[in-house]
């Protein structure tokens, strides 16, 4: 992480100076303005975050049917249910390439049972191959800073008018090495036919997805399926509380988790870096390991997730 993004960790002014050049400032707007939240001020840890990364990459492989990855869903429902809230496996066996397997997304409802819903993301299994493959940004990183979010959520006081669905999905990586439809999305595929089954989609208002978001050098993509005014208000979010320049990356398509909700008619988003190492060499890669993450990256995506939501809410 380069010193311009160690300074935006931190608060940047002390209190004495904001507020002396808050009195200086011409008019009240400007004084509102740089009153942005610092990282002192969001209630995301970035410590706790990357003990959850140590821990899931410390599973090691979590593809279809691992240990890894029962060991990672053993881990998500201790510790939600340590944040007191009251996790769901949700089990279910489909079709591969390679014959029937099981799958299992872990979920868990913040808020209200008929409030509006917004889901908050990410996949947790990693992708299968003959060597292996720790996945610390795919799947790591979203599975340790959505867990943290979680913990945020449950312990912020109950006056939001939304209630958040945090959803850790299994199956998304493809079975073969090709992402051929569909064998790949089958935990995101399976939640959005559950939710239009049982009538829950019409309550579904957003759905946010966190993927490849540990990267030491991270800027996200502008992804061009996301519906754009949840992107704008992610990314404004970001400008507003100083850590813009980690938004407004390469515009790109990508296939992802967020096109099953998108199928159902449930505007979504993919907050994603898709460009790890030069030339995305890591992705995929043995050389996605935790050296080529950061506890930073992490506190990044988890302060603009926080900063955004307030707005989205509004405009539900
Ligand atoms: C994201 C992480 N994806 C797989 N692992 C989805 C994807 C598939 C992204 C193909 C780009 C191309
Ligand atoms: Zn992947």
């Amino acid at each position: 992480m380069s010193a311009s993004q160690e300074s935006q960790l931190r608060p940047r002014v002390p209190i004495v100076s904001t507020l002396a050049a808050c009195l200086l400032a011409a008019s009240a707007l400007s004084c509102a303005h740089s009153a942005a939240p610092t990282a002192a001020d969001s209630p995301f840890d970035a410590d706790r975050a990357w003990h959850h990364l140590e821990t899931v990459v410390g599973f090691g492989v979590r593809s279809c049917e691992s240990e890894g990855l029962a060991k990672t869903r053993e881990y998500l429902v201790n510790e939600l249910t340590s944040y007191g809230l009251t996790p769901i496996v949700e089990s279910f066996r489909e079709e591969t390439p390679i014959g029937e397997k099981e799958f299992a997304n872990v979920y868990v409802d913040i808020g209200s049972p008929d409030a509006p819903l917004v889901i908050l993301c990410t996949h947790i299994d990693t992708k299968i191959f003959d060597w292996e493959f720790v996945g610390a940004n795919d799947s790591g990183s979203g599975t340790a800073t959505l867990l943290e979010l979680a913990r945020c959520l449950a312990e912020r006081p109950s006056t939001s008018s939304v209630t958040y669905r945090v959803l850790f999905l299994d199956g998304e990586e493809s079975i073969r090495e090709q992402w051929i439809d569909p064998d790949n999305r089958y935990g995101s595929r399976y939640h959005a036919r559950m939710l239009k089954e049982s009538g829950e989609v019409s309550r579904t208002k957003a759905c946010i997805l966190l993927d490849l978001v540990g990267d030491k050098d991270l800027k996200l993509t502008t992804e061009a399926y996301s519906d754009s005014r949840l992107q704008k208000i992610f990314f404004d979010a970001a400008k507003e509380i100083g850590l813009g320049e980690y938004v407004d990356g390469p515009t790109r398509e990508i296939l992802d988790d967020h096109l099953s909700f998108m199928a159902v008619n449930i505007p979504s988003l993919d907050l994603i870096d898709y460009e790890y190492g030069p030339d995305n060499a890591y992705w995929h890669d043995p050389r996605d390991t935790i050296e080529n993450v950061s506890k930073e990256s992490l506190d990044v995506i988890g302060r603009i997730v926080l900063a955004a939501l307030p707005t989205l809410e509004k405009s539900l």
